[in-house]
């Protein structure tokens, strides 16, 4: 390709509203372009990415046995009706009517569409295991698009779900997409770890997530060193802290007033965070309950919302507050309370604790659990901190961010009995196949590679999803012999099959080359000053060395570095 025939707007300013690298270097290397918040176009560099990615993806999917096929993504609106999830899934869908007025939405997932196609194509056992997949758009009307493709409104999923007779033959399934995908993600050049994930709505029993390590992660992810536990904070098991041993102490009401924060009532209290135990009230669907864990931890909603089997949790409204304690937040306490009291298992150890009177402007001090309150249920409701003892090993658990690439999920038959989906077994008997479902992002994959393969001149793309193979380029194009003699060299690697951008433009060189270390091309062969004696300049985009060579070597380097690494 010649670069002054192409679409490359490259961009030398930082667009404002990009904050974090790879959006940054998706705009200025003029892969895409924002149409609307969380909505993007892919100009010609950043769709060639993006089909890389993609067969990548498709060709591990195919060596695992799993059949491609493409769903529509305007689909009616009855499909989810019957699973139920068209009520569950509010503003996130985009639903919309056709000229009939008839219900349809643009789709976020599929689980109903491909479960309704093996409904009416899958009618024995000798027909199963079957794992159907598709790369294809989807639509989720997200509250906060952020950070460019990381979290759009429109995006590529490749998105399976596995068909089996029993537990077992999803078990198989299960872990021949655990294998594509470690090999698909592998040869992205993704660094990545897999961690134990909450499967949320899904339900099932069980998920993992491709988690990239990266400080701009949206998730967070525990893990152990020593026996190498990870799982997604959300899930991460906790294991409560020892208490120290003390005789109980009366209990006494201070009057407390005038303090907001934890830090200033035990600062007031002349005490530790450790030592007060807060009680926070949340609505879980249509009723509220008291969740206490200790003043230094957080409440993990994920957890409390899956052992209440809710649909939605959220802390409770000041009003809700005053409503159930009598008092102002901040006061809230288990002592006389209505509602049901949800306890951390670190509460258990706590002893001669603070918590607050139910009363404004007021706490007890010397709280002991089984005196002056009995918990309705006890259970692992805090989110893993840094530091934590694993559950697994007693080792040290640590924490960091990771963008999540890929999530698959040990469904169950949630589907296919909502939608009634059977097959008959080898004794004629109608049985519900078991599911599992495997997602990836890809436009996530594009950004997570630039995320980490790039350096403050732009993007260093890995040779396997690199949108051009080898650029070359000639500084200065006023000299014919230059010119032809990167034409040549142009030509010969196309010859050679190799995917080459040749930078022709009448620019500067420092254009030249600024553009072309943005970019990220792999490898780069210049053509200058001593051509005249034979010799180009040989440069790969992740070293800083520059070679010298005589032509033939050129190319032969370059052919010899792109076999090697595509
Ligand atoms: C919706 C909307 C948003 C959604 C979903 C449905 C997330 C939804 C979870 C999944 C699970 C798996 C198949 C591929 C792997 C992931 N957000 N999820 O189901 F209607 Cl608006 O998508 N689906």
């Amino acid at each position: 390709m010649k670069l002054s025939k192409y679409l490359l707007p490259t961009l030398r300013e930082v667009p404002a509203e990009a904050e974090i690298t790879s959006h940054q270097l998706m705009l200025r290397a003029a892969l895409m372009r924002k149409l609307a918040s969380g909505v993007y176009s892919f100009l010609p560099m950043g769709l060639k990415t993006l089909r890389k990615v993609e067969a990548i993806i498709r060709e591990e999917m195919n060596n695992e046995d799993a059949i491609e096929l493409l769903m529509s993504a305007l689909l009616p609106a009855e499909s989810y009706m019957a699973s139920g999830r068209w009520d569950v899934f509010g503003s996130e869908m985009f639903r919309l009517k056709d000229r009939s007025n008839r219900d349809f939405c643009l789709g976020p997932t599929h689980e109903e569409i491909f479960t309704e196609t093996v409904k009416n194509t899958v009618k024995s056992y000798k027909q199963l295991p079957m794992t159907i997949y598709q790369i294809q758009t989807k639509y989720r009307d997200e509250r906060r698009p952020r950070f460019g493709v990381m979290r759009s409104r429109e995006f590529i999923m490749k998105d399976a779900y596995s068909f089996d007779k029993d537990q077992a033959g999803l078990d198989a399934s299960y872990e021949k997409m655990y294998r594509a995908y470690k090999k698909a993600f592998d040869r992205m050049g993704l660094d990545y770890i897999v961690v134990d994930a909450d499967s949320g709505a899904m339900g099932g029993s069980g998920s993992q997530e491709f988690m990239v390590k990266s400080d701009i992660g949206e998730d967070t992810i525990a893990y152990c060193e020593k026996c190498g536990y990870s799982a997604n904070s959300e899930k991460a098991a906790c294991i409560p802290e020892k208490g120290s041993d003390e005789p109980m102490r009366d209990i006494e009401k201070l009057h407390t007033p005038n303090v907001g924060t934890i830090d200033e009532l035990v600062s007031s209290l002349n005490t530790s965070a450790k030592n007060f135990a807060k009680t926070l009230i949340y609505r879980a669907d249509d009723k509220f309950v008291a969740v206490m864990v200790r003043g230094d931890r957080d409440v993990n909603e994920t957890k409390l919302t899956n052992y209440l089997g809710a649909i939605e949790v959220e802390l409770a409204a000041a009003s809700d507050v005053m409503e159930i304690t009598k008092a102002n937040v901040g006061f809230a306490g288990p002592i006389g309370l209505e509602v049901e009291v949800i306890a951390d298992n670190e509460i258990m150890e706590m002893h001669n604790f603070v918590v607050g009177a139910n009363e404004t402007d007021y706490h007890f001090i010397n709280v002991n659990v089984g005196r002056d309150f009995t918990p309705d249920h006890v259970g692992d409701f805090r989110t893993v901190c840094e530091g934590d003892v694993c559950h697994k090993c007693g080792g040290k658990i640590s924490i960091c961010q990771g963008i999540e690439v890929g999530h698959i999920f040990k469904l169950g038959t949630k589907y296919t009995e909502a939608l009634d989906c059977t097959f008959l077994d080898e004794d004629g008997k109608p049985q519900v196949p078991i599911m599992g479902c495997y997602g990836i992002g890809v436009n996530r994959c594009v950004a997570a590679i630039i995320e980490q393969h790039s350096d403050e001149k732009g993007i260093i793309w890995p040779m396997s999803v690199a949108p051009f193979e080898v650029i070359v380029v000639v500084p200065n194009m006023k000299d014919e012999a230059q010119k032809n003699g990167g034409e040549m060299i142009y030509n010969e690697l196309k010859k050679l099959g190799i995917d080459v951008l040749y930078d022709d433009r009448n620019e500067r060189a420092g254009v030249k080359f600024n553009d072309a270390d943005l970019i990220g091309i792999p490898v780069r062969i210049t053509v200058g000053k001593k051509f005249g004696e034979g010799i180009v300049e040989f440069k790969e985009r992740k070293s800083d060395e520059i070679l010298e060579m005589s032509i033939e070597d050129a190319i032969n380097k370059a052919k010899e570095i792109v076999e090697r690494e595509r």
